[in-house]
């Protein structure tokens, strides 16, 4: 790894530290710690081109909460482990402690806030839960505002079903709390196709998603039967993708034949098991494609 300057471009940088030269990551952050000691720990992802020179461990670096400055670090780094920035950390290599983080940047090629979409870099959105979900609300950028649907029943809103939880379980290793019953629910309606959406803000390809319901609700027949997968780059314009037949189980998994890129997903219910009244989906999982 080499050290990079650190001058034009810089829109964040914070230098501090007499002593080693340190060496300088470039990467993301994926996991993010403060414990009780005021210490914060980090981990990045890496691979053989990108490799930290600290000790192997689940925290390999880690700064103190002692200092006015590093408060700023630690708002920086969550930000940036929320939006799935890419970041340069500055760091003392060691071999038998945590390396100590020197300073952290972030430089103009690096895309901050310039709206460039991650997949358009080959870079990875952030993943959860046993499969690898790319929408879990609250990661990758996604908040409430980030989903919608056409209608909804009171409280059911489409957030919801990105919220990690059915109505009767946590289905999600990584979830927060649950949104309202932790399921999105719709109203059937003659001349009406009810669809749920998530809109990531930048291009991501996907390349599988998964329908969960609680094991009530799909016994009732509330479970989507007829879909079609949807698409959209600017969240007006939306083309057909795909179309599937599910099956009447509360929790199943589906391919894409082709992977797609998109920045809006829009999945269209067309059809559901039999329950007079409603459509239910309780948590819509999505994955990215790994190529
Ligand atoms: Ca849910």
């Amino acid at each position: 790894m080499q050290m990079r300057p650190i001058a034009a471009g810089l829109t964040l940088a914070i230098t501090l530290a007499a002593g080693a030269e340190p060496q300088e990551y470039r990467g993301k952050i994926t996991d993010l710690a403060v414990a009780k000691s005021g210490m914060v720990r980090l981990d990045v992802d890496q691979d053989e081109d990108n490799r930290l020179q600290c000790p192997d461990g689940d925290w390999p670096l880690e700064f103190s909460l002692e200092q006015a400055y590093t408060d700023k670090w630690l708002d920086f780094l969550m930000l940036a482990r929320n939006t799935n920035q890419t970041v340069r950390i500055g760091y003392e290599t060691a071999t038998d402690k945590n390396c100590q983080v020197d300073y952290v940047a972030v430089r103009r090629e690096d895309g901050f806030g310039n709206g460039t979409g991650i997949g358009e870099e080959g870079g990875k959105l952030i993943e959860t839960g046993a499969l690898g979900n790319v929408a879990l609300i609250n990661t990758n950028g996604l908040t409430a505002s980030s989903y919608s649907a056409n209608s909804h029943y009171s409280g059911d809103v489409a957030a919801a079903a990105f919220d990690g939880h059915t109505w009767s379980e946590q289905v999600n290793a990584d979830a927060g709390d649950k949104v309202n019953r932790g399921l999105w629910l719709v109203r059937k309606e003659s001349g009406v196709t009810p669809y749920i959406q998530v809109d990531f803000g930048q291009k991501v390809k996907v390349s599988g998603l998964r329908v969960i319901l609680n094991e009530k609700a799909s016994e009732l027949g509330r479970g989507p039967q007829e879909i079609t997968i949807q698409a959209s780059l600017d969240g007006e314009s939306f083309a057909n993708h795909e179309y599937f037949r599910l099956a009447k189980s509360p929790d199943q998994t589906g391919s894409l034949t082709s992977a797609i890129e998109l920045k809006v997903l829009r999945l269209q219910i067309h059809s559901n098991f039999g329950d007079a009244n409603f459509i239910e989906i309780d948590e819509l999982e999505i994955y990215q494609a790994t190529n």
